[in-house]
């Protein structure tokens, strides 16, 4: 951990060096205005909040720390005979700021590996639960429990200097990150694969290890969940995950406290939940019209079916991309690489071309192309895993990756509680009365 740690300290004093000249120079600088109907409507638009590791482009997508999808897909070091991304390597470029270069991802997954044991309280803590309880209120459970683990919280319970803060908060996402796997696999296999657990494999990638305890040893199931890993890790810092995550630790709760926060959020349909919704509705459309493959004809009339059961069409829309996904598009890159003929995945592709008109016509979506969520579903159904409840559990090990790494940066650069200001109607009504 050492050296990767220095790095991480290096940059975050030149970047503390650089923001104490921004805002000494620029800091009274207007960055937007807010109006009557962004504080009423969701804070859409409003530029609030400063993220380190990744930016979000309305029609371009996601880039981290710069590297769009398909760049980190040529780019990040990828496992023997893999051809998609090591995630660690991504971990490693938000924390750092720089790509990492093999033997660096070799490292961080060594280091991972030894840091991913779970004392028994969490899996006892998850057995008390019902084994009919949604399995992301099982992860979210699991990494509260696992809150007994926080150095942060025991040194500040014996009294440190903020300046440390950054250190601990450094140990416990690196420990949290570690073990989620190990936590999630158990949720799997307690509730879906008779409570029979499967031991970790020390010699494999975090994401490989991962595919291995879930009970799948298929190569591609391996390299879809590096893809997926990687591509789900990181939406910028206003998303209802990476935004919950970063307001609990703004009140100096640790790691585990603040990504247990953020995964409720992730918990909701929609947000995370959506990748499980998009699998529940094509499965629902399919048994309403007798099996097989529905004409486009017929998906045309079931979407619209849902708009007027007042439903939304789950993995389409976005509040902020305005173009299809980029994470959609590796993913049908990858189903067209590695599974073009399977059923479901052209059922997805068949939606893709049917839903965008139709939202279209409606007038008031404002983006009528898919999100990530649109695609994952079918290609987890490919390689066995069936048990769509499951899917947002995955989205959350993922997503540890650019929150912790930007809880790290939080602590690194002393950002203080998040507070904003809230009025009432009745303020609001004397204020645009000019009262
Ligand atoms: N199906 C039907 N109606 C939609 C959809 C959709 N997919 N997307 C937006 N709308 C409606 C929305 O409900 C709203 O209606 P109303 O004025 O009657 O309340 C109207 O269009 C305007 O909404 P937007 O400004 O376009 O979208 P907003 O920024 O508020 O919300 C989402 C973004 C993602 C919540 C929304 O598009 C949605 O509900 N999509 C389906 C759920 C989903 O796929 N979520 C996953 C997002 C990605 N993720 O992983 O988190
Ligand atoms: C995400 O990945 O967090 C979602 O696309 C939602 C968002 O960015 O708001």
């Amino acid at each position: 951990m050492g050296q990767i740690k220095e790095t991480f300290k290096v940059k975050a004093d030149e970047l503390n060096a650089t923001v104490k000249e921004i805002l000494k120079e620029h800091g009274t600088k207007k960055i937007g205005d807010v109006t009557v109907a962004q504080a009423y409507q969701g804070m859409r638009g409003i530029t609030g909040l400063v993220t380190e590791t990744s930016l979000l482009d309305a029609n371009e997508g996601i880039r981290f720390r710069g590297y769009s999808i398909p760049e980190l897909r040529e780019k990040l070091p990828k496992a023997k005979e893999g051809q998609e991304p090591l995630p660690e390597g991504l971990f490693y470029l938000m924390l750092i700021g720089e790509l990492p270069t093999a033997e660096q991802v070799q490292e961080l997954s060594a280091i991972l590996a030894r840091r991913s044991h779970v004392p028994n309280h969490v899996f006892a803590t998850i057995d008390a639960l019902p084994v009919t309880t949604h399995p992301m209120t099982m992860f979210t459970t699991g990494v509260l429990a696992l809150q007994t683990e926080s150095l942060f919280a025991k040194a500040y319970a014996e009294g440190i200097n903020k300046k440390d803060y950054w250190s601990y908060m450094f140990e416990d996402s690196l420990n949290l990150i570690a073990r989620l796997p190990r936590i999630a696999a158990y949720i799997y296999r307690r509730k879906y694969k008779n409570n029979e657990h499967i031991q970790p494999n020390g010699m494999l990638d975090w994401a490989g290890n991962f595919a291995h305890m879930l009970g799948y040893e298929d190569r591609g199931f391996q390299e879809l969940m590096r893809l997926y890993m990687t591509i789900h890790a990181d939406h910028e810092g206003g998303n209802v995950s990476a935004h919950t995550t970063h307001l609990v630790g703004s009140a100096l709760s640790d790691a585990y406290l603040s990504f247990a926060a953020g995964m409720a959020g992730l918990a909701g349909p929609l947000h995370g939940l959506a990748n499980q919704e998009v699998i529940k509705w094509i499965l629902a459309m399919q048994q309403e019209l007798g099996g097989g493959t529905p004409t486009k004809e017929q998906i045309a009339a079931y979407v619209r079916k849902t708009l007027a059961d007042g439903k939304v069409v789950p993995g389409y829309g976005h509040a902020v991309l305005r173009k299809t996904d980029p994470r959609f598009t590796a993913q049908m890159e990858f189903a067209k690489n590695h599974l073009p003929d399977d059923e479901l995945v052209n059922i997805v592709w068949h939606v893709y071309e049917t839903v965008p008109p139709i939202l279209q016509e409606l007038g008031k979506v404002k983006n009528p192309w898919p999100n990530v969520d649109a695609h994952s579903g079918a290609l987890l159904v490919h390689y066995g895993l069936t048990e769509y409840e499951f899917y947002t559990v995955l989205f959350g090990v993922s997503r540890a990756l650019g929150v912790l790494a930007s809880l790290c940066w939080d602590r690194a650069m002393g950002q203080p509680l998040e507070r904003p200001k809230s009025v009432t109607t009745a303020w609001m009504k004397l204020f645009t009365e000019g009262k």
